[in-house]
């Protein structure tokens, strides 16, 4: 019985596809199309479980063959010259090898994409020109020679460049090991070693070309983003969770291809089961054209034959650790492993001899399979386009790496496997130079270099090439700022407060105004920055297609096309990738775009901190703000909101500037000198300050107080009024702690002890001074007797130190070594707690009353202030000696 409903399965599924074979024929793919997706429809209304069974499409290309166009290119030619191009990379890679000081380099991922990028290169790569707005390409870091070896034939880096892979700092010049636009800023334009990290840049960066367009700053020319990742790669979260935002955008000027060769470092991506198919639904859901280029032209015919779709089942059903082994075992292994227990397919696969089965491509290496994804993703639709692209690891290594595991760092290889490699790849080399693997050098009138030349001159020029194209921008003038230098009287407002209105003063600037790009995640009410909404708007690319539900208030939630302000959401790590954007906007589209991304609190550094040494590498500008930051000042919210140690995070990039300003006029100074130093003296540098949101009095600028002072990060701000007691203490404060000092300053003159208080807008840069002149010194190239800005400032001040900020302690630290002898630091290490500000400031240690404590002692060691005194302090202040240690509790 069950048999022979099987049977009437069987003839009624044959009946149905005969029947959908006729409308294919019949209406042709688009009617068809339609009507499955309305019987899918119907089939769902009626009960039936199809929820996310059209997600994934069988493993086969996307493309049929019936619909792929013609290749325009010589493609003999074209492989002569890839296969030029796949010696030299793999021979710079051994050359740095055989020298044998270890320097590594990569050569299995290049071997792997070399067929795409030359695709790419001969007939996509288009170069900015008057009338196009030019491609961003970022390849894979680990392609990068491949990359070199192609710059290298079309006569853009010499000899010795090559030889010195690995070696940036020959005197003959050298390259560096992967796309570094810090090291090579006339080369690379976009760095990507960090994996993971370039998907999301390249999203954004698509985007912020968008708004560019939208805002009226660049014209509506065009210009791709074309961004080259491994499949391991994916793996990092940050590429696959913004995959949204380019949807939601629109970005069609995106196109990601992942080089799915199913392997990473170790082994497989997914041995168990199927990296293009896992992906393919991944982008399929969330709206993105997807295309699969699994195999070769080979399989065409096979394919067309298939009719009742067994190989195909076949090929849905092998794992991708089956694939990887099919690509190391012999013809005749394959062929029995893939067809085992199913005549049918043997019977089908028959035609094909065993060495045609081993040699069967996969897609990525057919030039006219990777020329039909490129042009297809190349026609804007509305949508961003992946291309998965199947490819082997290693490919054209042969025994010595081909679809090892071992291969990403397989740096060596044998002298015969050299030899085996040059014979394979056609290099014509005697066996002795390809032992040593010396490089090939076609003559500048062979073919191959005339063709290639001539390909990237009808696109353009070379690719990649990295131009500054931003004008310097006029200097603001001094008085920018003047309304902030007033201080506010009586009026108590934050430093967030004086940001937000330092940032409104810019947007409306006729000069500058439009430059201004303002970056906020979720938090612009936090930061009081609501009200900018009205008049700047937040950039959304279909304006607003409804009535907001605050519309009849002042600051009500504007959402236009050509808004400025760029509203994240919770997304921190796509802000830093706008900011990134922003910040190279200077370079890659000649705009001098200046970035304002004011993050919450510890939700910066801490959470993208590899992104923002990132944008370092690709000397992106603007500015970074700790919004509502200080362990203590952020009251309230406890251990993971309370940031004490981004300060210390953002020391160590070493062209940003930190600052932690305490009053109005510090910030507007910091910001105007930024500001020129950026886009005025075009210096490759970036800033990050800390704001707060605690409110008081901001004070004018003192009279004695220069702005260069500020800059450097150090000042007197009030003098002792009397210079009577011998007892003198130096309170050294900065940020909203400054507040603290000022408690601290009344308690200890009204105890007769002299006060004299600084402000420290900047530690690091006075500890880069110091360091930077100490070094000097060793070298013999400063006097010994030359002093630091601290020595300057303080070696003819007599009495005690004391530095207090809401930061941890190494902060306040890292200047000791300059400082006098009676130098002490408090700060706030330790994990942040919900309380109150003075109960925190209390538990930290750094409130008023453990700042007169601190100087009590440093008095008491200098005999001025006696224990007795010190003790009677502590009790009359209730001042807790057993107290535990705030860092460790
Ligand atoms: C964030 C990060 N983690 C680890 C590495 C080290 N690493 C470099 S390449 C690589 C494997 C890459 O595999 P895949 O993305 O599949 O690229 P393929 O070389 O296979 O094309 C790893 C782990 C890195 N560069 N960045
Ligand atoms: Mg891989």
């Amino acid at each position: 019985m069950a048999q022979l409903v099987q049977n009437q399965w069987e003839i009624e599924q044959k009946e149905w596809i005969a029947s959908l074979d006729e409308i294919i024929d019949d209406l042709g793919e688009e009617h068809t199309a339609a009507l499955i997706k309305s019987l899918r429809e119907h089939a769902i209304r009626r009960g039936v479980k199809l929820v996310g069974e059209a997600l994934n499409t069988p493993y086969i290309n996307t493309i049929n063959v019936r619909h792929q166009p013609h290749y325009p290119g010589d493609s003999e030619l074209e492989k002569k010259i890839e296969n030029i191009n796949r010696w030299n990379a793999m021979a710079m890679v051994l050359q740095a090898y055989d020298s044998g000081e270890g320097l590594g380099g990569h050569i299995a991922t290049y071997a792997s994409a070399a067929s795409m990028y030359e695709v790419g290169y001969n007939h996509f790569f288009q170069k900015k020109t008057v009338d196009y707005g030019g491609d961003l390409v970022s390849f894979q870091p680990h392609a990068a020679p491949g990359i070199y070896a192609r710059a290298f034939l079309e006569g853009r880096l010499s000899i010795e460049h090559l030889r010195n892979f690995r070696r940036e700092l020959s005197p003959e010049g050298g390259l560096p090991s992967y796309p570094h636009p810090r090291r090579m800023p006339w080369f690379w334009e976009i760095p990507s070693a960090s994996m993971g990290l370039i998907g999301v840049s390249c999203i954004y960066q698509a985007r912020f070309q968008k708004y560019l367009e939208n805002r009226g700053l660049k014209e509506k020319n065009g210009g791709k983003v074309w961004v080259f990742v491994g499949d391991g790669e994916m793996d990092e979260p940050e590429t696959l969770g913004t995959l949204n935002i380019a949807v939601r955008e629109q970005l069609d000027n995106l196109i990601l291809v992942v080089n799915c060769n199913l392997q990473r470092l170790d082994g497989p991506v997914r041995g168990n089961g199927k990296i293009i198919q896992e992906l393919e639904r991944s982008f399929l859901g969330a709206g993105w054209n997807v295309t699969k280029v699994i195999w070769g032209s080979e399989w065409d015919e096979l394919l067309e034959r298939d009719r009742d779709g067994i190989l195909v089942d076949r090929m849905n059903k092998a794992l991708d650790g089956d694939y990887q082994m099919y690509s190391v075992l012999s013809g005749e292994k394959v062929r029995s492993h893939w067809v085992k227990d199913n005549p049918e397919l043997e019977k089908l696969m028959q035609s094909l001899s065993d060495e045609e089965v081993r040699t069967i491509k996969r897609g990525g290496h057919d030039y006219k399979k990777i020329y039909a994804a490129f042009e297809k993703a190349a026609k804007p639709n509305g949508k961003p386009s992946v291309i998965l692209m199947k490819t082997i690891k290693g490919y054209g290594m042969g025994k010595a790496g081909e679809g090892k595991n071992t291969t990403h760092q397989k740096k060596n290889m044998s002298a015969q496997e050299r030899i085996d490699a040059a014979t394979r790849l056609g290099i014509p080399m005697s066996e002795d130079d390809a032992a040593k693997a010396k490089f090939y050098i076609p003559g500048d009138q062979s073919q191959e270099i005339k063709y290639l030349k001539d390909r990237r001159t009808l696109l353009g020029g070379s690719i990649p090439e990295r131009k500054e194209r931003a004008e310097p921008i006029e200097a603001l003038s001094l008085d920018i700022f003047s309304d902030f230098k007033a201080g506010s009287g009586e009026r108590e407002m934050s430093t967030t407060m004086v940001l937000v209105r330092i940032i409104s003063k810019l947007l409306k600037s006729s000069d500058l105004g439009k430059y201004i790009v303002p970056i906020i995640p979720d938090e612009a009410r936090t930061f009081g920055m609501d009200g900018l909404f009205r008049h700047s708007g937040i950039y959304q690319p279909k304006g607003q297609l409804y009535q907001p539900v605050d519309a009849d208030t002042l600051a009500y939630y504007r959402e236009s096309t050509d808004g400025q302000i760029l509203q994240e959401g919770i997304c921190e790590a796509g802000a830093i990738a706008s900011f990134m954007a922003a910040g190279t906007a200077y370079s890659l589209h000649g705009l001098p775009m200046i970035p304002f991304y004011i993050f919450y609190s510890i939700f910066g550094f801490q959470r993208v901190g590899d992104m923002i040494w990132a944008c370092g590498d690709m000397m992106c500008k603007g500015f970074l703000f700790g919004g509502t930051s200080g362990r203590t000042t952020l009251n309230g919210e406890g251990v993971q909101h309370q940031d004490g140690h981004s300060h210390i995070l953002s020391s160590v990039i070493p062209n940003m500037k930190s600052y932690d300003p305490s009053f109005a006029f510090e910030l507007a100074i910091i910001i105007r000198d930024g500001i020129n130093r950026m886009y005025h003296l075009q210096e490759k540098i970036f800033y990050y300050i800390t704001v707060t949101n605690e409110n008081y009095t901001m004070p004018a600028q003192p009279d004695h107080v220069t702005d260069k002072e500020v800059i450097q990060g150090l000042y007197k701000f009030k003098k002792s009024k009397s210079n009577k007691s011998k007892k003198k203490v130096h309170l050294l404060g900065s940020g909203s702690i400054m507040s603290q000092v000022f408690e601290a300053d009344k308690m200890l003159e009204e105890m007769g002890i002299n006060v004299d208080i600084w402000s420290v807008p900047s530690y690091l840069e006075l500890q880069r001074e110091a360091l930077e002149l100490d070094r000097q010194k060793i070298l013999g190239t400063s006097s010994q007797d030359e002093q630091s800005l601290v020595e300057k400032k303080f070696s003819q001040e007599d009495g005690v130190f004391i530095s207090v900020s809401d930061y941890v302690k190494s902060q306040g630290m890292c200047i000791a070594k300059w400082m006098p002898e009676q130098y002490h630091v408090l700060g706030t290490d330790g994990y942040g707690v919900s309380e109150s500000r003075s109960t925190l400031r209390d538990h930290f240690e750094i409130s008023p009353k453990y700042i007169v404590l601190a100087a009590l002692r440093l008095l008491e060691i200098q005999g001025l202030v006696t224990a007795a005194e010190t003790k009677s302090f502590t009790m009359t202040h209730d001042v807790n000696l057993n107290k535990l240690n705030p860092a460790i509790h």
